[in-house]
């Protein structure tokens, strides 16, 4: 028999349904309203007299105030101590392994920039539970000097954007929109070839010798906040959908991914191995510090206006902040590192010691006049501060306190600019960079 409803049940199933709604509306809206909040109320702050004062960590005392003397208590103590602070509470540890099974040189031809190179394509792939993970390096080397010195770096729009070359395959990997570029419905296509070859000096860096290896970073990780795709999911336990909160954010992922380039060139004989310089722009100068900092195969290290989270000190609170980052970009750092948001001064380290971390291998920090965002002077102020760790090793690093003025670059192991401009990388930027490795890596 059917069980009709009373009328006052009925009416209770009603109110409850619109209390439902409101209080989902509610959410909604306290949710937006936070955000939004938080997007209006952030003032970075440009004001020097208004940096905090701090007490800059002493990258040669442990944690429990023991003064490092000497390169084996550093090696042995102070290194690992900080490396694991980083991992577990600003990146994010790698949650195991996952190593290349194979790779396919998918195109090479000898004509590449004017018959001065050769160009290579390589498909790197891995596996998994019978699953498939690949990414492409595109490189450019000299034919005259084999094996070759590298520059290794990750671009932000596809391989195919750094050169105008019709020859370079375009990746199928999700991309954030652009319509300067062309891209629409987050599709890579024919329009965007060349689009970037502004950032990457090809000529100059064949001319001098070099190669130049490049992959496009979203093959890796795609930059959203999104952790079923790319990598991580590669890695979960049963049951995972995202890191845990010590586990790798995506610039973790991005370094990640550098690092396995440097697993495959370590069996390509047309390169120099043990002559890989790691580069990286903005958050992907972030990328580069860290993949320097984690592997110990790369040769030499360049910070290209990374900024917050990258070169510049945390502490200094001076344009991006450790909170402003969090929120804008809450994939690329581990959720750790949130527990510094506005609170800066509770962390024992600052990015003076990720710069350590590379010592004494050759690193340089490149700022722009222009890109106050990026902090120039708290990046200048972290290659100075690394530079006691430097000395350590009988290296020589940043040796005035002053900053440099404006195109006057300082090149030593430790090398810092500041270019006059904006947040970009240009011609300027590798002709220096090109001269210091000619020193500094290559010892010529
Ligand atoms: C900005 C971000 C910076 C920097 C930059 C970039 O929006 O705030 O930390 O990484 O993006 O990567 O271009």
């Amino acid at each position: 028999m059917e069980r009709r409803k009373s009328i006052p049940n009925l009416l209770i199933n009603k109110l409850l349904k619109k209390m439902r709604i409101l209080i989902f509306l509610g959410l909604l809206f306290g949710f937006c309203f936070s955000n939004a909040q938080y997007r209006v109320s952030f003032e970075p702050n440009y004001d020097e007299s208004k940096v905090p004062v701090f007490e800059v960590p002493d990258p040669l005392r442990t944690f429990k105030g023991r003064k490092v003397k000497n390169p084996k208590v550093w090696t042995e103590k102070r290194r690992p101590e900080l490396l694991q602070f980083f991992t577990t509470n600003v990146y994010g540890k790698v949650p195991g392994e996952f190593k290349m099974v194979r790779w396919d040189i998918v195109e090479q031809a000898d004509d590449a920039v004017d018959g001065k190179a050769t160009r290579k394509q390589v498909d790197i792939l891995f596996e998994k539970d019978n699953r498939e993970f690949h990414f492409n390096i595109l490189m450019y080397l000299p034919r005259s000097s084999k094996p070759s010195p590298v520059f290794l770096g990750y671009n932000f729009y596809g391989n195919h954007t750094v050169i105008n070359d019709v020859s370079v395959i375009i990746s199928d990997a999700w991309v954030s929109n652009n319509p300067s570029f062309g891209i629409i419905n987050n599709q890579l296509t024919e329009q965007s070839r060349g689009v970037r070859n502004n950032r990457w000096a090809i000529e100059k860096i064949i001319d001098a010798g070099y190669g130049l290896a490049t992959i496009y970073y979203g093959e890796i990780d795609p930059d959203k906040d999104d952790f079923s795709d790319g990598v991580h999911p590669f890695f979960y336990e049963n049951g995972q959908d995202r890191p845990e909160f010590d586990e790798w954010g995506s610039i973790a992922a991005w370094a990640w991914g550098l690092s396995r380039a440097m697993d495959y060139f370590q069996n390509d004989e047309d390169i120099d191995a043990s002559k890989v310089i790691v580069f990286g722009h903005s958050r992907l100068g972030k990328t580069s510090l860290w993949a320097g900092a984690t592997d110990e195969r790369f040769a030499g290290v360049i910070s290209n206006n990374s900024g917050c989270g990258g070169a510049a000190l945390s502490k200094r609170k001076f344009g991006e902040t450790v909170a402003r980052i969090n929120h804008s970009f809450p994939h690329w750092f581990c959720r750790n590192f949130r527990n510094y948001n506005n609170n800066e001064e509770a962390l024992p380290v600052d990015q003076h010691e990720l710069i350590a971390l590379i010592a004494p291998r050759p690193v340089y920090i490149a700022s722009a006049e222009e890109d106050k965002w990026a902090d120039p002077k708290g990046e200048f102020l972290s290659a100075l501060y690394a530079t006691p760790v430097y000395n350590l090793f009988g290296k020589k690093g940043i040796q005035s306190e002053e900053m440099p003025a404006v195109n006057q670059p300082v090149q030593n192991t430790v090398a810092y600019h500041i270019r006059s401009g904006v947040h970009d990388v240009t011609d300027y930027d590798w002709e220096q960079y090109i001269l210091w490795a000619d020193r500094q890596v290559l010892n010529k």
